[in-house]
């Protein structure tokens, strides 16, 4: 018998925790703490416990199929790769639209983004980042001139009072929780605001439950008491922020009162005041948001607000504070860094900027050239195109993303996926997505091969092969060059490793550019911007000044609205939706981890006690989840800690699928869909 440790970085969230990959002749069997990495020095969450059970599932994909007749059938690499290569070559570039994946590694996202801007020469490729923090991107964008998470996850540790608001940390985020609880021990008040008495509640000093879709109402109440009170922070705002004249004419109208606020959220005008005097008076102040903020069609206004808030207290560029957008998977942060967005290259470089563009098309050297020099579609918008406007979109390549289950309004999904002419999936499962495809790819998963991701913090890390992958599945980077040099472009996809891709990427990434194998391959890797080899990278962003060209932060003025459903008298609830500390998205993964899939067999809808007595439900009754888009049975789960009025439901279940219910309605700017609010009403299941 042999027995080997691998190090690695965890498959799941976007904290980045490193632990070992057991390794038993060849096959991973367990994992086993790492204590070396300074994120999470050895601990893990259950997610990360056990992510080696999926690994050997025997549902892996391990074989391409091609769909005949309506039916699977089992290829060879060779007939998968002249039958896609044909179909694609046959499509207008701007027919075919790709999806990159927050799973795979910056290496595949890269060349993904590559082979659709060069090989097909379309402008259309996204990911679900467009699902997640799309309001992130180009709300901080607009604030301080760049889309990232500010401060570190150990900086977390060192702040005098943590704001949490949208974001679920405990459960979603745990070894961030983690750090959450030693700034709490070092003396740090915890304030969370959230719709749910969650695993995060429990540990706050203050907790707010309110109505879905109040955030900038609440900021805006926040930060009328800090200035009301005289808590700004006068020099920064004077030396490092543009219109604070327009954010307070806004902030200051009597709509932001104490009153009128506690109206609109449902907190009592005493707790936004301490909220406001604990966050608007202690030495750092730092804010913690994610979905709860960013998944609204007013997405980019909250982030903005969250932005106001913390330039106004002067918490930017400064240890223990900073606007911490907690990054959802593994490798979000990476999959935007390289590009796989509709409107940019690496590193956020611009696809309508001359200059950007011919850097590109120059060093990838395409002799027939490259996609237009125009923004592409968002995954959402993709989706829209294809029920509204058929044959404008005919051919999608997928990879490692389950659109079936995780976006807005399934039925349209539906629709829009089925209308396509072809339909090529790459995964590790059959999903439900992979059911509709024309081929399906096997793709190797995390612990079978080597590359980077890069977590919320924007620390770049290892991914080490621990194992080989499944039948003839292969690692994606593989797949896409071999399908590229099937299609006439061998020349520039000549890769034989992660590691010739990654200095590509590096050569053409300016925050990367000081960074290679050699440097990563250490513990503590990485922060981007790291620009030269001898450049230490940057935990902490907008030290001293900002990241628009002049310098300056700038604050939005912004007004609170509803968002676009609201309650009535036919659908009179507000359903909002999210995930659960054991499963993970359209679970794929965690259902085939038999520990995680034994805690959590199924999906729920909360509801609290007096709104279930009112309607005559009772706990554990199946009952029926109405909205305009359509209906689920599921199983009510009576609990005190929902507010009234307010449903919940974890969109992990197919069963009971949350996104049959979910409003596609979009941010205007983001194109992020409005998952946390939508109208509902739930009915008792009459037997026939
Ligand atoms: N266990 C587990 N962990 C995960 C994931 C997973 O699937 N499972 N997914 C990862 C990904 S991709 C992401 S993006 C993150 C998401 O991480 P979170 O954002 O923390 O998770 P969610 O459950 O989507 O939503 C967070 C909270 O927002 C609250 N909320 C609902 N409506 C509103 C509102 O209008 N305003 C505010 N402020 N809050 C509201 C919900 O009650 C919920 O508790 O988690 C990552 N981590
Ligand atoms: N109602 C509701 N819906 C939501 C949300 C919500 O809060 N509420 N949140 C949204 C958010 S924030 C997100 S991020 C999205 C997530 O949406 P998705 O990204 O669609 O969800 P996942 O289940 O993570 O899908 C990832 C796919 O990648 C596959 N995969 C894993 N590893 C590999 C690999 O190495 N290679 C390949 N090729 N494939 C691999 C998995 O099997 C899985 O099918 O969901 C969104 N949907
Ligand atoms: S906190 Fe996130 S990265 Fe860490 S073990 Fe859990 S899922 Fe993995
Ligand atoms: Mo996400």
């Amino acid at each position: 018998m042999t027995l080997k440790y691998v190090p690695t970085t965890c498959p799941y969230c976007g904290t980045g925790c490193s632990f070992n990959l057991v390794v038993q002749d060849g096959k991973v069997v367990g994992t086993a703490p790492y204590r070396r990495s300074p994120v999470n020095e050895g601990k893990v969450c259950p997610k990360g416990t056990y992510a080696h059970e999926f690994v050997n599932s025997p549902d892996r994909l391990t074989k391409p199929l091609i769909k005949k007749n309506g039916k699977f059938e089992e290829a060879t690499w060779d007939e998968a790769y002249d039958l896609i290569a044909r179909k694609f070559k046959s499509y207008k570039p701007d027919e075919f639209a790709a999806l990159a994946s927050a799973r795979v590694s910056n290496e595949e996202n890269y060349l993904l983004m590559k082979f659709t801007r060069g090989v097909m020469k379309s402008r259309h490729i996204d990911h679900c980042a467009r699902l997640c923090h799309a309001s992130t991107v180009a709300g901080l964008a607009a604030s301080f001139g760049s889309g990232a998470m500010t401060n570190s996850i150990l900086d977390i540790a060192d702040s005098k009072c943590v704001f949490i608001l949208g974001s679920n940390t405990f459960e979603q985020h745990p070894l961030i929780g983690r750090k959450v609880m030693q700034a709490k021990k070092n003396g740090a008040k915890i304030i969370y605001a959230d719709p749910r008495y969650t695993a995060t509640a429990k540990q706050a000093d203050l907790y707010m439950p309110f109505v879905s879709g109040s955030d900038v109402a609440i900021l805006n109440c926040m930060m009328q008491e800090i200035i009301k009170n005289g808590w700004e922070d006068r020099e920064f705002i004077a030396n490092r922020t543009k219109d604070y004249e327009k954010l307070k004419e806004v902030v200051m109208k009597d709509t932001y009162s104490l009153e009128n606020v506690s109206k609109i959220s449902g907190i009592p005008a005493e707790s936004l005041k301490t909220a406001a005097e604990w966050f608007g008076t202690a030495e750092s102040s730092a804010l913690l948001y994610s979905m709860g903020i960013t998944q609204h069609t007013v997405g980019v206004d909250n982030v903005r607000s969250t932005a106001n808030l913390q330039m106004l207290t002067g918490n930017l560029g400064k240890r223990g504070g900073g606007v911490n957008a907690l990054r959802g998977q593994n490798n979000v942060q990476g999959a935007c860094d390289m590009g796989a967005l509709p409107v940019v290259f690496t590193g956020y470089q611009k696809v309508i900027d001359e200059a950007a563009h011919k850097k590109f098309a120059d060093a990838w050297g395409f002799s027939d050239g490259i996609c237009e020099p125009k923004n592409g579609y968002e995954v959402t918008v993709m989706m829209d195109i294809l029920t509204d406007n058929p044959g404008e979109l005919k051919c999608m390549y997928i990879m490692g993303e389950n659109p079936m289950l995780s976006d807005p309004d399934l039925t349209h999904v539906r629709h829009a996926i089925e209308s396509l002419e072809f339909l090529v999936v790459q995964d590790i499962f059959l999903t439900e997505t992979a059911e509709l495809a024309d081929v399906v790819l096997p793709a190797a998963c995390y612990a079978e091969r080597d590359g980077t991701q890069t977590s919320t913090e924007r620390r770049v890390q290892m991914w080490r092969k621990a194992q080989d992958p499944p039948g003839e599945a292969k690692v994606d980077w593989q797949i896409i060059s071999e399908l590229a040099a099937k299609m006439g472009y061998a020349a520039q996809f000549p890769y034989r490793s992660a590691e010739e891709i990654f200095s590509e990427i590096a050569a053409l990434t300016p925050s990367y550019h000081g960074m290679n194998y050699e440097r990563l391959n250490k513990p503590e890797a990485l922060h981007w911007p790291c620009p030269a080899v001898d450049h230490p990278g940057t935990p902490i962003l907008h030290i001293g000044k900002f990241s628009h060209p002049d310098g300056m932060g700038v604050f939005a003025p912004l007004e609170w609205k509803p968002p676009a459903e609201v309650p009535d008298a036919e659908y009179p609830f507000v359903l909002t939706t999210g995930r659960v500390l054991w499963h993970w998205h359209t679970g794929t993964m965690t259902r085939r981890s038999a520990t995680l899939d034994h805690e959590v067999p199924t999906g729920w809808i909360e509801i609290n006690p007096e709104d279930a007595q009112a309607l005559g439900i009772k706990n554990k009754e199946m009952i029926r989840a109405v909205t305009r888009r359509g209906s689920v049975d599921v199983p009510a789960r009576v609990t005190r800690d929902i507010m009234k009025g307010v449903m919940f439901m974890p969109f992990h279940f197919k069963e009971c699928a949350a996104n049959v219910l979910t409003n596609n309605a979009l941010d205007p700017v983001a194109k992020i869909p409005e998952f946390k609010a939508c109208a509902v009403k739930v009915e008792k299941i009459t037997e026939a």
